[in-house]
């Protein structure tokens, strides 16, 4: 008894890191998004997957990443995400938890304080040292776009088809992007008070240049996403504050952030395939 049990450590102790490229990767991949999903049948095939968390059996994996998904009433979005994204993460062998942050009640969305509450609600959960900050309707075309950090913040949704698969502007970081736990305290994590559509990414970009740090890409075919189509959400209306929040980033920064985030949790559901938690974050 005692010499199996000793074995089963020595097994658990020489699993070796994950290779710097996975084996497991294919390429390009095909994202079809017409057919309705069912949770059900999704679940049958993740069985690996525990409350929304995953451990290459393979190997040991580098980082550990959490997966940040803003969110409120996208729940068609929300299964096509799961369905597709799982299987990829998967091949990449991360070792990685999958986040639902619901913006509780029918106020304006406001999509960066969720990813804020969604950093602090996952390092509570886990150890993590990888957060990756996803749209719950955006799903990579090709599994070697890694969802993991790199020396620089790394954007990952570069090339779509509603921007001609290319980068609009250079310094884009909407979509997904993933940083370190150092990287993303370095600009005191998000701003707070971008309520309804838009501004909010460039606001993140300005903090990470004003910060010395660069943006680091896949290139554009492997960076290739798709986003399902969609409608401008009635209670995410645009921001038309935006453009002067985001000439103000240098003087903001520091003090709003994730050294000034409030909020209260609502509440936390454990689904086999991700943790959602609904938080109350205020109002304009
Ligand atoms: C762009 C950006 C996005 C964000 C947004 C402006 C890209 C590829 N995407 O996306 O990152 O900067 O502009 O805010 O550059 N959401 C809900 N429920 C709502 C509203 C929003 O769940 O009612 C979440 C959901 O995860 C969604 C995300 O917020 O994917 C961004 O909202 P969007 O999809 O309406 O914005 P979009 O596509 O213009
Ligand atoms: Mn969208």
């Amino acid at each position: 008894e005692v010499t199996e049990e000793a074995n089963g450590v020595e097994a658990f102790k020489t699993l070796e890191k994950c290779p710097e490229t996975s084996p497991l990767l294919v390429g390009p991949l095909r994202v079809e998004v017409s057919d309705p999903m069912y949770l059900e049948q999704i679940r049958q095939e993740l069985l690996l997957v525990d409350r929304g968390h995953y451990k290459p059996p393979q190997c040991l994996s580098v980082q550990k990443v959490a997966v940040i998904i803003p969110y409120r009433h996208r729940e068609q979005h929300l299964k096509y995400w799961l369905y597709y994204l799982h299987p990829i993460l998967q091949r990449q062998q991360l070792e990685y938890g999958v986040y639902v942050i619901e913006q509780d009640g029918e106020d304006t969305f406001n999509r960066a304080k969720l990813l804020n509450v969604g950093y602090a609600e996952a390092l509570n959960d886990y150890n993590y040292d990888c957060f990756v900050f996803s749209d719950v309707d955006i799903i990579p075309m090709d599994d070697r776009n890694t969802y993991r950090c790199h020396d620089q913040p790394r954007h990952l949704a570069v090339a779509l088809e509603k921007f001609g698969f290319r980068l609009p502007y250079n310094q884009i970081f909407g979509g997904i992007s993933a940083m370190s736990k150092d990287q993303y305290l370095k600009i005191n994590g998000f701003p707070n008070n971008y309520w309804g559509w838009g501004g909010e990414d460039d606001d993140i970009s300005n903090r990470l240049s004003i910060r010395g740090m660069s943006i680091s890409r896949p290139n554009v075919l492997i960076g290739k996403c798709k986003m399902i189509h969609h409608e401008r959400d009635k209670l995410n209306p645009p921001n038309p504050q935006r453009f002067e929040k985001i000439a103000h980033t240098r003087e903001t920064m520091d003090t709003d952030g994730i050294n000034s985030l409030t909020y209260n949790v609502v509440k936390v559901e454990k689904d086999q395939l991700f943790t959602k938690i609904t938080v109350d974050i205020g109002k304009p």
